[in-house]
């Protein structure tokens, strides 16, 4: 058995008003294959190019371990420099990755290597991030705390993204108070026995290459398997859905918080809690159904 998704269409261009009337008003996501084809990172941007750029820069790492109350929230689980990084990533599978890196303050050159497209958005200009993974790495299923509307495009090698729409959250295995599903599911290659749930479950699928961008449509839960070694930039535009925008606002000042409060008073007792109770709420909706 395996989960039920659906390929991602993919379109060789678009104009702002297709991307508009086709996927933005329904919200749903697409692949554009050739939008950059005239920005300078098109052609520049790799592996290499980044080492030469910033290979200076000291960056955090991540892999893929779960949270765990003693190790700190967002807390890098490494650092090394930017060319060390590079040849990490060249030298074969790697489970470190680079998680929301702010182009625009760190390497204020890469910025004029590519433009604010206008997709008929708002795009937020202060916060282009970048995004690294070595060979077999994931970033965890997980939705933005702003439930932004996103514009992921990718950079060298291949990736595979999973998604699915806020309506699916209920087969998830959510964590409750926080932005993510349980952290053992292993989304490229689930095991459906261990969790029924996601049987239910309707999302969508795709493999990224060098120079496509994905859409990825307001609060949609996303989970990223780097094939080979690469990275992407992600531009956001904030959610209009008013049950989004509220979502992002009750994330942002009240949830948050409360998670860190619960973290301080009670420790990993408050994650082992959060991890059952995800099961136990998932369980439930199943007999429901
Ligand atoms: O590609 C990744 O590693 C994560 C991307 C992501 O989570 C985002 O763009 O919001
Ligand atoms: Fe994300």
């Amino acid at each position: 058995m395996k989960l039920n998704l659906e390929q991602i269409p993919r379109e060789k261009t678009l104009s702002k008003k297709e991307f508009v009337q086709k996927y933005f008003k329904p919200q749903k996501p697409v692949v554009i294959e050739r939008f950059i084809e005239d920005w300078p990172a098109y052609s520049k941007w790799s592996l290499d190019y980044v080492k030469e750029v910033a290979g200076d820069k000291e960056v955090p790492l991540y892999d893929d371990r779960p949270v765990k109350h003693d190790e700190g929230f967002n807390e890098p689980h490494a650092k090394m420099k930017m060319s060390d990084y590079v040849d990490l990533l060249k030298s074969g599978p790697t489970k470190y990755r680079i998680f929301l890196w702010n182009v625009l303050k760190e390497v204020p050159v890469l910025q004029k290597d590519f433009y604010y497209p206008d997709f008929g958005l708002r795009l937020m200009k202060g916060l282009p991030m970048l995004f690294f993974g070595g060979e077999d790495s994931h970033t965890f299923m997980h939705y933005d705390i702003d439930l932004a509307n996103i514009f992921h495009f990718h950079f060298e090698g291949k990736k595979q993204c999973i998604l699915f729409s806020q309506s699916e959250t209920k087969y998830l295995y959510k964590i409750p108070h926080s932005l993510i599903t349980r952290e053992d599911i292993d989304f490229a290659d689930p095991d459906l026995e261990k969790w029924p749930a996601l049987q239910h479950a309707k999302g969508h699928i795709t493999e990224l290459e060098h120079g496509n961008v994905l859409y990825i449509p307001e609060g949609y839960w996303h989970h990223m398997k780097y094939i080979t070694p690469g990275f992407s930039m992600s531009l956001r535009a904030v959610a209009r859905k008013p049950r989004n925008f509220g979502l992002a606002v009750y994330n942002i000042f009240v949830m948050r918080h409360f998670d860190n409060l619960m973290r301080k008073f009670k420790g990993q007792k408050w994650i082992d809690w959060k991890n059952e109770k995800a099961v136990e709420r998932t369980q439930k909706l199943l007999l429901q159904k």
